[in-house]
């Protein structure tokens, strides 16, 4: 695994779990560019880094398919099967933030040890490769009763004494309407073996975790994947769930990620010499095909909020983040408190704190992003 870290990722990357290797970019690197150089893209791992020759991969497409079939990589490639599509895409861990929960209220969550993110385990790529849906419909589509897809990928890893692969699902309502694609390419290069080379799935506006590095199977089911992964992680529980009373059935299975931002410029506990403005600087994101249509920040901790100008927000896309910036008019002088928040095209925006929606797995952190700041005037 080292091998690739250090061969594919920038040196700068914090690591936030050695092993399985997890990292994110560090806060100022994470706004440079709109489209993330891949050195720079988070890493979520389960497991190892699996090594594959692209020339003996195959897919595997089973299951209540019409034609089961098994594909080469040439055979996504060849143009005369399946047109070739590039989209640009932010991916979320559905962790990003999780320290703010976790600062908040440690609790005992199942993933509690694996990954205490910041702000940083997201990015934004052009991905290239084809719609799943047409491949689906190359194996005659699908058969009565098929509801969801789900993707094998060929790392594994290791919980309670057992050994599995990374296996999740998504319903097929999500692949009609081409926002799953099977991915060879990332910002117009091979995909890195850390992100899943050969092929990798993208989901677009879910979790991360949907969108499966290392894919050697797809099968077509009724219901969702009874995988460990899907039935028992990435579940958002109501805040009076517990270890004591907590089932994996009692928790939501979280696919659209909602929309969240973060003030990624000046960071917390800063001390800035100014007179009269201070530049804040982050990012913005809303998942589910929305997109963030305006950006507000407060410097008294969101009594009085000032929007950030249009002009001032990067492209907008239906699958990615916005990054932005303001000048924030700013007299007062000492510990000030300031915050962001967003909102999406359909008018949703964040949670006020941290504690409106603190959940015991501690996922989706997207409340109002605080920072503290010691002002000089
Ligand atoms: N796919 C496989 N095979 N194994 C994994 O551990 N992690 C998932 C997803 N796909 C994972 C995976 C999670 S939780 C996230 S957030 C994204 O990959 C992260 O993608 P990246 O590592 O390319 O940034
Ligand atoms: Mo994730």
């Amino acid at each position: 695994s080292w091998e690739y870290v250090q061969k594919e990722k920038s040196p700068d990357m914090i690591h936030v779990l050695d092993f399985p290797y997890n990292g994110e970019p560090p806060k100022d690197r994470v706004i440079e560019h709109a489209i993330t150089p891949n050195p720079l893209f988070f890493v979520r791992n389960h497991g190892g880094i699996p090594k594959i020759n692209a020339d003996d991969w195959t897919l595997n497409i089973s299951g209540l398919v019409r034609e089961p079939k098994r594909l080469t990589l040439a055979d996504l490639k060849d143009e005369s099967k399946f047109s070739r599509v590039s989209n640009i895409v932010s991916l979320q861990c559905s962790g990003t933030r999780r320290i703010e929960q976790i600062h908040e209220y440690p609790g005992d969550g199942d993933e509690l040890i694996n990954a205490p993110w910041g702000e940083g385990a997201i990015g934004t790529a052009r991905w290239s490769g084809v719609s799943l849906k047409k491949v689906i419909k190359y194996c005659g589509g699908l058969k009565d009763g098929a509801g969801h897809l789900e993707f094998f990928g060929a790392d594994t890893y290791f919980k309670k004494g057992k050994v599995y692969n990374y296996v999740v699902s998504i319903p097929w309502r999500k692949v009609k309407v081409h926002e799953a694609i099977l991915a060879w390419e990332m910002n117009g290069e091979p995909l890195p073996r850390i992100h899943g080379y050969p092929v990798r799935v993208v989901v677009f506006g879910y979790i991360g975790a949907r969108s499966v590095k290392w894919v050697y199977k797809i099968n077509a089911i009724e219901n969702p994947s009874m995988a460990p992964v899907q039935s028992k992680e990435y579940l958002y529980y109501t805040p009076q769930i517990g270890k004591q009373n907590a089932t994996y059935s009692g928790g939501f299975s979280i696919q659209d990620m909602p929309v969240s931002s973060a003030i990624m410029n000046p960071i917390d506990q800063q001390q800035i010499i100014h007179d009269g403005t201070i530049k804040l600087k982050g990012w913005a994101y809303s998942g589910g095909g929305h997109w963030p249509v305006r950006v507000e920040v407060s410097g008294d901790g969101g009594s009085i909020w000032y929007e950030v100008d249009h002009k001032k927000m990067s492209d907008k896309y239906f699958y990615a983040w916005r990054l932005w910036e303001i000048d924030l008019p700013v007299d007062a002088e000492g510990w000030l408190e300031f915050c962001v928040r967003c909102w999406d095209n359909a008018l949703n925006t964040q949670p006020t704190y941290v504690r409106s929606a603190w959940n015991w797995d501690l996922h989706v952190t997207s409340s109002c992003h605080r920072i503290k700041i010691y002002s000089i005037n």
